[in-house]
Order: C-alpha cells, then sequence, then structure tokens
C-alpha cells in the first residue's frame, strides 16, 4: 500500500514537468566584448517536441543589459517580435542569421564566463540557461 502510495506521488510529482517540457536549448553561446555596452549576440538551438509551433517571445537576464530578438534581412539585423520554433522541429540561431541581441551590457564579458539567460515562449515555458561566452568568431 505504501508503495503504492508513493508510485503515485512520484508520477504525479513529474507529470506537470513531462506535459509541460516541450522545448529544450543546446549549446547556448554569447560573444565576449572588449568592454561595458559593446553590443553583442547570443546563439543556441531550440528544439521543439511538441505538436504545435512555439514561438520564443522574450528574454531577460539577471544581468543588467538589454535583450531584444533579432533577425537578418539583405544582410542588416532587424527587430523581430519572435521566433517560431516549428512543431517537431529546430531553429538554430547563428551569425548572420537569427540571434539574441544584447545592448548596454553593464559589464564586459570576458571568454570562459558565463552569461544568465531567461527564455520566455508563448506556450507558457520559461527556460533558463548559461550562455557560455566565448571569443568572437564568424
Ligand atoms: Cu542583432
Amino acid at each position: 500500500m505504501r508503495r503504492i502510495f508513493k508510485t503515485l506521488f512520484f508520477m504525479t510529482a513529474l507529470l506537470p514537468l513531462g506535459t509541460l517540457a516541450k522545448i529544450s536549448v543546446t549549446n547556448p553561446i554569447i560573444f565576449a566584448t572588449q568592454q561595458a555596452g559593446e553590443p553583442t549576440a547570443v546563439f543556441m538551438e531550440l528544439h521543439n517536441d511538441g505538436n504545435e509551433a512555439v514561438n520564443l517571445a522574450m528574454v531577460q537576464s539577471s544581468q543588467p543589459a538589454n535583450l531584444v530578438l533579432h533577425g537578418t534581412q539583405n544582410g542588416k539585423m532587424i527587430t523581430t517580435d519572435g521566433i517560431e520554433i516549428p512543431a517537431k522541429g529546430n531553429v538554430k540561431l547563428k551569425p548572420g542569421g537569427l540571434h539574441i541581441m544584447v545592448f548596454d551590457s553593464a559589464t564586459a564579458l570576458q571568454a570562459g564566463g558565463h552569461f544568465p539567460l531567461t527564455l520566455l515562449f508563448d506556450n507558457g515555458e520559461k527556460i533558463q540557461v548559461k550562455a557560455n561566452v566565448v571569443k568572437y568568431s564568424q
């Protein structure tokens, strides 16, 4: 009896996560900067296990900075309202394409460090990641 109760409790505890966690993130990176305030960008790969498209709607950081979702059109960066991750699909944020722009960082970002991010999706999911600060490269 006791064991059943334990098992039930365990399953119930896992259920909300199992039904919600559709988005996952791999290889989040941000380019290092020489000084505070120098614009930089975050890249990563987003995966959607769900049956419906999900949009990355907003990004925040516990570190003071101004974060904006950017796309690229005709070689120029443009602000975008959301980054769509197709159902059962992936989106790669990469230089020259979609990215998360970081303006007005209060500190310079040194290679080897981390930059904390909270990704907010329009399905209510919220994912915290630590982007690895890497040397600038194309
Ligand atoms: Cu940009």
